[in-house]
Parts: structure tokens; sequence; C-alpha cells
């Protein structure tokens, strides 16, 4: 019996890591713009979008002079399914 537990641990754990990484949000930028689908806020002036080494991927960069506290946020309804 502890042989078929020590077996099916590793899967199950597997499954669970898998249903959690669901409950990510994710935003790859490929449409140069974090003010719509999804819109992004913040403090927004201190971000843009750039071109990535990959394309058509995007990244979202900091414009920021120096060390500062800034954010963006966007809304999301996956947080409130995560179990
Ligand atoms: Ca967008």
């Amino acid at each position: 019996m502890s042989l078929l537990i020590r077996t099916w641990q590793p899967l199950a754990a597997a499954f669970l890591i898998g249903l959690s990484a669901q409950a990510q949000f994710t935003d790859d930028f490929t449409d140069g713009d974090f003010t719509a689908n999804p819109a992004w806020s913040g403090d927004d002036a201190l971000f843009t979008v750039v071109p990535d080494a990959i394309p058509p991927n995007n990244r979202l960069r900091s414009n920021s002079p120096g060390a500062a506290t800034y954010y963006l946020s966007t809304p999301s309804t996956l947080a409130a399914n995560a179990q």
C-alpha cells in the first residue's frame, strides 16, 4: 500500500501544481499597449512597452529614473476561482 502512495504522490503533486498555474494571470504585451486589452492602471507614466528580442513578444519596462515605489495592476477574476 505504501508503494502505491509513493508512486502516486508525485503525480498528484504535479496535477495540483498544474491547477495552481491556471490561477495565474499573464500578459505578453504583444499589442504594445498596456492601457488596453487588458487595461493596466497605476503609475502608468513610469512604464512603457518595448520590443523583446523574440518578436512578436514585448516587454514591460520601467521608465523610473531611480529607485522608487511604483506599480501597475489589472483586475482579474482568476483569483476568485483559485483554490
Ligand atoms: Ca494590451
